[in-house]
């Protein structure tokens, strides 16, 4: 059972140690690498070692965020997990296996976490977790700078697909609000994360264009890359993440979803939802979670059973809350 705390417990817990390993998320996003950024920089700055550990490499597109990466050169005195809702998250390549069995602190914003923390800080409120981040970092009493505005940016952004989902509260803008006074580049950042694609995600996204298919009366649309075509399209793992916008934002649609081969054969499914239809209800019977509107799973076997399977929850879903074609 983990131990739940608040906003200035944590920051007491954060400024009380030292030699900080923070973890992220494998498949790492906006969020995660932002937040385990500006903790680094946060603590830097108050005097500490810190060093952040992920499964998988930065994605290129989040490369300006450079913090300093862990390769095992300190003892951790304290091990905090960032936008992680379970263990299954870390991943389990390099370091990682040795410190996320014993994660002593945990910030997150997933309503789902699982408590896997000796100490945790939960608000599924904050629209990202870099949204919760920030008031820790006030606790702290860490001077922002335009370098950790930028990295609470970019999960306060990618989180929000810009400020757009539902999950976007007056709150968020006010954070943001403080992040640009200082010093975030919101400008430039925005049109790095929302309005630039690699040759690899386009050349992806036309393959993915061209599996589309239609189910359950039109409730439902869905696209698919298989191995061959993921490696044909040079496309990172995280150019990928941005192709499940696409079938739920055909008119009509109510449930889009994307079916993603990975290297081990099996297939990821990210679920995206309409307003009113709840993206977890779709995932939770196939062992996968996530946020009301956005949410996954991965599945064993062809892709034809995995479709099957999954159209059968997004039916059950669709016909329990009297969506209509
Ligand atoms: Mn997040």
């Amino acid at each position: 059972m983990t131990e739940p705390l608040n906003v200035e417990q944590a920051a007491a817990m954060l400024r009380n140690a030292d030699n900080i390993l923070i973890l992220c998320h494998k498949n790492p996003d906006g969020d995660t690498i932002g937040c385990g950024s500006a903790l680094y920089y946060a603590l830097a700055s108050l005097g500490k070692t810190a060093a952040v550990l992920c499964s998988d490499p930065i994605p290129r597109r989040l490369s300006y965020t450079r913090p300093r990466l862990f390769r095992g050169e300190f003892e951790p005195g304290l091990v905090v997990a960032v936008d992680v809702a379970g263990t299954q998250l870390f991943g389990d390549s390099g370091l990682m296996p040795s410190y996320s069995r014993r994660v002593d602190l945990c910030i997150d914003h997933h309503a789902g976490n699982n408590g896997y923390a000796q100490y945790t800080l939960l608000n599924p409120e904050a629209a990202a977790a870099a949204e919760l981040l920030w008031e820790v970092i006030e606790a702290m009493g860490v001077q922002l700078d335009s370098q950790m505005a930028d990295c609470l940016y970019t999960g306060l952004a990618t989180d929000t697909g810009c400020f757009r989902f539902a999950n976007t509260k007056a709150k968020t803008h006010r954070v943001a609000a403080r992040l640009m006074e200082a010093g975030a580049r919101v400008e430039e950042l925005n049109t790095l994360l929302f309005a630039t694609k690699t040759r690899g995600q386009m050349e992806a996204e036309r393959i993915a264009r061209s599996h589309l298919e239609y189910a359950l009366d039109g409730r439902c649309a869905l696209i698919w890359l298989d191995r061959d075509e993921i490696e044909a399209s040079q496309a990172d793992p995280s150019d990928l993440e941005e192709l499940a916008a696409l079938p739920i934002g055909i008119e009509g649609v109510k449930i889009g979803l994307t079916f993603r081969q990975q290297p081990g054969g099996s297939w990821r499914v990210s679920i995206r939802t309409a307003n009113g239809v709840d993206a977890v209800a779709v995932a939770r019977r196939l062992g996968g979670g996530g946020h009301l509107r956005a949410s996954g799973c991965e599945l064993l076997g062809t892709l034809d059973n995995a479709k099957s399977a999954v159209l059968a929850e997004a039916k059950a879903v669709l016909d329990q809350s009297g969506e209509e074609a």
